[in-house]
C-alpha cells in the first residue's frame, strides 16, 4: 500500500514526518535538517534552513516536494502550513518521535489531533523501489571489490582491526560513505561469537568470520563470508563449512513471493539440526535491510511472520558456532522477484583457504 492509501485508510489529512530516514525515504533529501509534511499527492513540502535550501531543490523537487525555507523556528512555519491545509488528523511517527518533540507540537500546533503511524513507514519501506534496488546493488558491489583486495593481506600474524581498516578503507575509497554497522572481524576461537566486532587479537590458524558491509547513497549491503586462515584445516572445519553452506544455499533456492519468513527459517534450521548442530544456531536466519541496515521483514522463527513479496531484499545468514572451537556464516543478500529471486551477493562461497 502506498502511504497516500494509508492516509485513506487512517482517514487523515495530513502526515508529519521527522525521522530523516524516513524523511529521505519520501523527499530523497540526503542531509541531516529538515522535515517533511505530505497533505496528499499533490501537495507536499519540505521545510529546512538556508544551509539546505539547494540541496533541497535538487533532490526533493524532483520527489514533488516543494522546499519552504524556515531558519528560526520549522515548527512554527509546520503549524501555518497545517492550518492553511485544513489539517485536523494528522499522523506522526510514534515509533520515533521523542517526547519533548511531541510536547513541542502540542505547544505549537492548534486543534490538531495526533495519530500514531505505528509501523507505516518500516511496512512501506519493506517493499523497495526500482531505485532502491539499483542502490542496494551499487552497495553490495563496493563491498564485494573491497572484500577481494582486502583478503591478500589477511595471513597469520595480522590483527583483526588491520583486516577491519583496509577493509574499511577499500571501501570507501570505492565510494562507500561508511560501513554500515561495526565490521566484524572474528578469528579463530572469537568465530563462534555471532557478533565478534574486529578486535587487537592477531589472527591464528583457524575460521575467519568477514560480517560487513557499506552504507552507499544511504543504502546499506551486509555480506558475510567464513574463511579459513592456515593450511590444515581439520575435517570438523571442513564439516560445519559445508553443512553451513548447504543451509545458505537450501533457503535461498526457497526464496519467493508468498513463502513466509517462518517457514524459511524453519528449512534452514531444520537442515543444521538434522545434521546435530540445531543447538548451535540460536539466532533468525535473516532479516531485511536497506536505509537500515536492520529492516522489516525479519526472518525467523522469533519474529513477526511475513509473507514474502516481490521487491523486497532480504539476507540469508545461517551460522553455526562452536564456544572454543569457532563458527561459521555465511551470509547473502537476495532480492525476491516475480518468479522467485535473484541473488544480488556474487562473492564466491566455497570453502577458502587464506
Ligand atoms: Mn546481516
Amino acid at each position: 500500500m502506498s502511504l497516500q492509501g494509508i492516509m485513506k485508510e487512517k482517514n487523515l489529512d495530513g502526515v508529519l514526518v521527522t525521522n530523516m530516514l524516513n524523511v529521505r525515504y519520501l523527499t530523497n533529501f540526503s542531509g541531516t535538517t529538515g522535515i517533511a509534511l505530505v497533505i496528499n499527492d499533490d501537495v507536499k513540502y519540505f521545510i529546512t534552513d538556508f544551509r539546505y535550501v539547494t540541496q533541497g531543490e535538487k533532490e526533493v523537487v524532483p520527489m514533488g516536494f516543494k522546499v519552504v525555507r524556515e531558519d528560526r523556528n520549522p515548527l512554527g512555519k509546520v503549524s501555518e502550513l497545517l492550518k492553511e491545509n485544513g489539517v485536523k488528523r494528522l499522523g506522526i511517527e510514534n515509533d520515533s518521535v521523542t517526547l519533548s518533540q511531541f510536547s513541542n507540537f502540542q505547544n505549537s500546533f492548534e486543534n490538531v489531533e495526533f495519530i500514531n503511524l505505528d509501523n507505516t513507514f518500516l511496512n512501506l519501506r519493506m517493499v523497495k523501489k526500482t531505485y532502491e534496488i539499483e542502490t542496494i546493488k551499487d552497495s553490495i558491489k563496493i563491498a564485494e571489490e573491497a572484500l577481494n583486495d582486502t583478503l591478500s593481506s589477511i595471513k597469520v600474524g595480522t590483527t583483526e582491526r588491520e583486516v577491519c581498516a583496509k577493509l574499511e578503507y577499500e571501501m570507501k575509497r570505492r565510494g562507500g560513505d561508511k560501513p554500515s554497522f561495526d565490521i566484524i572481524v572474528a578469528s579463530n576461537d572469537r568465530s563462534a561469537l555471532p557478533h565478534g566486532v574486529a578486535s587487537d587479537k592477531v589472527i591464528e590458524e583457524g575460521f575467519l568470520t568477514i560480517d560487513y558491509g557499506c552504507f552507499y547513497k544511504g543504502y546499506a549491503s551486509d555480506i558475510t563470508r567464513t574463511f579459513y586462515v592456515g593450511k590444515n584445516p581439520s575435517e570438523k572445519h571442513i564439516e560445519i563449512y559445508n553443512i553451513v553452506k548447504e543451509a545458505n544455499e537450501l533457503a535461498i533456492k526457497a526464496v519467493k513471493p508468498g513463502i513466509t519468513t517462518r517457514e524459511l527459517d524453519k528449512i534452514a534450521r531444520d537442515y543444521i539440526a538434522s545434521k546435530g548442530y540445531g543447538d548451535k544456531f540460536g539466532h533468525g536466519l535473516g532479516h531485511g535491510f536497506g536505509l537500515q541496515i536492520h529492516e522489516l521483514p525479519f526472518v525467523s522463527y522469533r519474529a513477526e511472520e511475513v509473507i514474502l513479496k516481490e521487491d523486497m531484499v532480504i539476507t540469508i545468514e545461517p551460522g553455526i558456532y562452536i564456544e572454543g572451537f569457532g563458527g561459521v556464516r555465511i551470509e547473502d543478500d537476495v532480492l525476491v522477484t516475480k518468479g522467485g529471486h535473484k541473488v544480488l551477493t556474487s562473492y564466491p562461497k566455497e570453502f577458502k583457504k587464506l
